[in-house]
């Protein structure tokens, strides 16, 4: 009989193991298997604290900006597009070390931001969210590594009475959306402290839960792919009169436009090798 190095769990028959030693490769392993897991981002209560004021912030400037009816008429009045753009705090959600980790273990090869959406899960309301989806939509093929992982930073503290997120566990395995007795027989709902991230295989199911308390329950989503995904938003465009340090211009995917021609093309081939 073989035991673990700490000696409590026997097995036999066993020639593979997965070993996961340190917090990130805790949280790989989970995500790999169950395609979901919490990990903390390591941000301090001061700074917590100004990511929220900001949050509360850029709603009202974003309103103002693209006007409240319009949003609501469109139903994007419970997202912010690329919070980035705004304020740079959110970009130091984007780069966070502990999710920068994670994905570079899980995503084989180059990754980008695809995209960030402040999110908004309103009080006793119907949620753009609720619904099951994947955040690689209308895709129903399954892949042995993941090409897109989502973080959803818990501004506000998940629990289950303000709508924690819904997870199907191992559903980035399988093609189908399963069957609803599956589905309730399956599904967890996933709790986190305010200031941790949700990482979730893009692949797996999930869906936001029913705010039943009295506040808003807010939320940073990043989805992060292999640079072949197209972004949401031309994010290098609508950046392009800022400067950032070559490891942050990469994730934000500066390398990855689209050349606008074949002489565009081969400057960029000669300049990356890509
Ligand atoms: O707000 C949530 O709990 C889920 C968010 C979500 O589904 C998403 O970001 O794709």
């Amino acid at each position: 009989m073989n035991t673990t190095p700490s000696g409590d769990i026997p097995f036999y028959g066993v020639l593979k193991r997965d070993i996961s030693a340190t917090m990130i490769e805790k949280a790989v392993e989970e995500i790999r298997n169950l395609g979901f897991t919490v990990v903390p981002s390591g941000f301090s209560d001061a700074e917590l604290k100004i990511i929220s004021e900001r949050f509360d912030l850029l709603r009202l400037e974003y309103a103002k900006k693209f006007g409240e009816s319009y949003l609501e008429n469109i139903d994007e009045h419970n997202t912010l597009r690329l919070p980035l753009a705004f304020d740079s705090c959110f970009l130091d959600l984007a780069a966070n070390s502990n999710v920068i980790e994670i994905i570079s273990k899980l995503i084989v090869g180059k990754f980008i931001l695809n995209q960030q959406n402040g999110i908004i899960n309103p009080a006793g309301k119907i949620y753009n969210q609720g619904a099951w989806h994947r955040d690689l939509p209308y895709q129903h093929f399954v892949s042995s590594t993941p090409l897109a992982i989502n973080a959803l930073f818990c501004v506000d503290e998940f629990n289950l009475n303000n709508g924690a997120t819904h997870v199907l566990p191992a559903s980035h395995r399988q093609e189908s959306f399963p069957s609803d007795a599956y589905i309730i027989k399956n599904e967890v709902q996933v709790k986190a402290a305010a200031g941790s991230f949700i990482l979730i295989d893009c692949m797996a199911f999930h869906r936001g839960g029913r705010n039943l308390s009295e506040k808003n329950r807010r939320a940073v989503n990043h989805v992060y792919t292999i640079p072949l995904m197209k972004q949401q938003i031309d994010i290098p465009a609508i950046l392009s009169n800022m400067d950032f340090d070559a490891k942050v211009k990469d994730l934000l995917g500066f390398k990855y436009k689209v050349p606008q021609s074949i002489e565009a093309f081969l400057l960029s081939r000669e300049l990356t090798g890509l």
